[in-house]
């Protein structure tokens, strides 16, 4: 089987392969499943890890802004039991520290990287400059890097004169001029950030705001963010690769925050729970043991008003915030499943009551409805497989070459075409579904997005606008497997 480190190398870059592809018919899984090859845990045996908030600090050369570090650094951890995992782990955990912004307040993390290899960060949902965004060649290189240990991997095949790299550490900056919304931070390496991502590299980053903080939805240890990643495990405890699973890599342990299949002690009443599937490539369709999901975000914060949902689909980079009320549970247990694989997530034990003042009003915020005749460009975008790689309009990545030149402040809309499960997801800017097939936005598609959960064989329509920084962004999809195999393109705004 060819790996996707060697089919990079074979490509020696970019190769610009005919459009026009055939789709692909009747898949209906996201990837191929890696077994583990020891002995799987026993659910619920976990405690559900909470990631700790870092405190901001102070830098002379960022006045004014909340600044972080965060070492990536190799530590062994016991995810399962009698056994040790090396991580990839911002600062020492995985996942790594939640960091919570203010809105209109900017922040600054300084990325130090003390792992084997490089790494690129990408504020998943931020809009923020172009040179902060995590370019998949904006590497950041160890102080003791050796590339003969890691050539085909680390460095990217492609020339691409305009990467920015540095060595030691990147300072990220992120003016945080956006509404509040459940953001992640993640390893965004052109060619690895599938294996980047599945060792370790990834973590919450909130922003809170005066609008959100006015409503009385639960807040401090009821409102928890959860991050569902499928991981696979060798005998001696370490990650199996996700590397020859070229349509996507598929665990078969459920971390919840790091744990496999936890359990949580909740008392009976109101949560919000910030739902994000951090997997590499497995779609999720949760559902709670018959209680209703109240929708109250997208990826990119409120909703106009709140949408109640038995299940929700929630495909690789999607978040879903939602209200689950455990009031009249208590005593009993309640069981978060995902009904496509018909296993468990984690478990909620439902103690005493509290008494609960929170509530969910009728109406959260404003989310203005763009119409389909603001739009002065319509590009079209076809996500398809080749014989041996992934492109999009039968093209590989290739980061010199840009696939759209939007305007800064024009409105434009995406048509994306799809022949397998791929979430798309667009850098700087959160969109708005105006179809799919036809039809109207599906069920999951409320609000403002900056992924996409896009299935086999499905035409479907966005309408974004880009605003504030030129430069160069990507569009890709965030099954990590597929974006590695080059299902990736440049877009630089002008
Ligand atoms: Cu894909």
């Amino acid at each position: 089987m060819i790996t996707r480190r060697q089919l990079l190398g074979y490509l020696g870059g970019v190769a610009a392969m005919g459009v026009g592809l055939p789709l692909l018919g009747g898949t209906t899984e996201p990837g191929t499943l890696i077994p583990s090859l020891l002995p799987l845990p026993t659910p619920f045996r976990a405690r559900l890890p909470i990631p700790r908030t870092l405190t901001p600090g102070r830098h002379p050369e960022h006045p004014g802004a909340d600044y972080y570090e965060i070492v990536d650094q190799v530590v062994a951890h016991e995810i399962i039991p009698g056994v040790k995992t090396r991580l990839w782990a911002p600062g020492g955990t995985f996942p790594g520290p939640t960091i919570v912004s203010r809105s209109g307040r900017p922040t600054v993390v300084r990325r130090i990287n003390r792992l084997p290899v490089p790494t690129v960060n990408h504020l998943h949902g931020g809009h923020v400059p172009a040179d902060s965004d995590g370019f998949p060649t904006d590497l950041v290189f160890p102080l003791d890097y050796e590339p003969e240990h890691e050539s085909m991997a680390g460095m990217p095949m492609v020339e691409d004169p305009s990467a920015v790299t540095t060595v030691g550490h990147r300072d990220y900056v992120y003016p945080m001029n956006q509404r509040a919304a459940t953001l992640w931070y993640h390893d965004h390496r052109m060619g690895a950030t599938g294996t980047d991502v599945w060792n370790g590299l990834a973590g919450f980053h909130l922003i809170r705001d005066d609008e959100e903080q006015a409503l009385p939805l639960p807040s401090g240890d009821r409102d928890i963010p959860l991050m569902v990643a499928d991981r696979s495990f060798n005998r001696d405890g370490s990650f199996r690769s996700p590397d020859t699973a070229m349509d996507g890599a598929l665990g078969d342990v459920i971390l919840v925050n790091g744990a496999p299949w936890p359990v949580a002690d909740v008392h009976a009443c109101r949560y919000r729970l910030r739902l994000l599937n951090a997997s590499n490539a497995r779609r999720y369709r949760f559902a709670l043991g018959g209680l209703p999901f109240v929708q109250i975000g997208s990826d990119g914060g409120l909703l106009e008003r709140p949408l109640t949902h038995s299940t929700v689909d929630v495909a690789p980079a999607e978040r879903f915030d939602v209200i689950v009320d455990f009031s009249g549970h208590q005593g009993r247990s309640v069981t978060l499943t995902d009904e496509l694989d018909g296993g468990p997530i984690m478990r909620f034990r439902v103690g005493d009551p509290l008494p609960d003042r929170t509530d969910v009003p009728d109406r959260l915020s404003e989310v203005p409805l763009l119409r389909r005749e603001q739009a002065a460009v319509i590009r079209e975008f076809a996500f398809q497989k080749g014989p041996r790689y992934w492109g999009i309009n039968g093209e590989l990545f290739d980061p010199t070459k840009p696939i759209a030149t939007p305007r800064l402040g024009e409105y434009e809309i995406w048509r994306l075409v799809t022949d397998f499960h791929h979430p798309v997801h667009l850098h700087l800017a959160q969109f708005q579904v105006l179809s799919r097939n036809g039809k109207g936005p599906g069920p999951a598609d409320a609000g403002w997005k900056d992924t996409i959960d896009l299935r086999p064989a499905e035409v479907a329509e966005i309408i974004v606008r880009f605003t504030d920084y030129r430069g160069r962004y990507v569009l890709h999809c965030h099954n990590l497997e597929h974006e590695d195999m080059a299902m990736m393109a440049l877009v630089t705004v002008v």
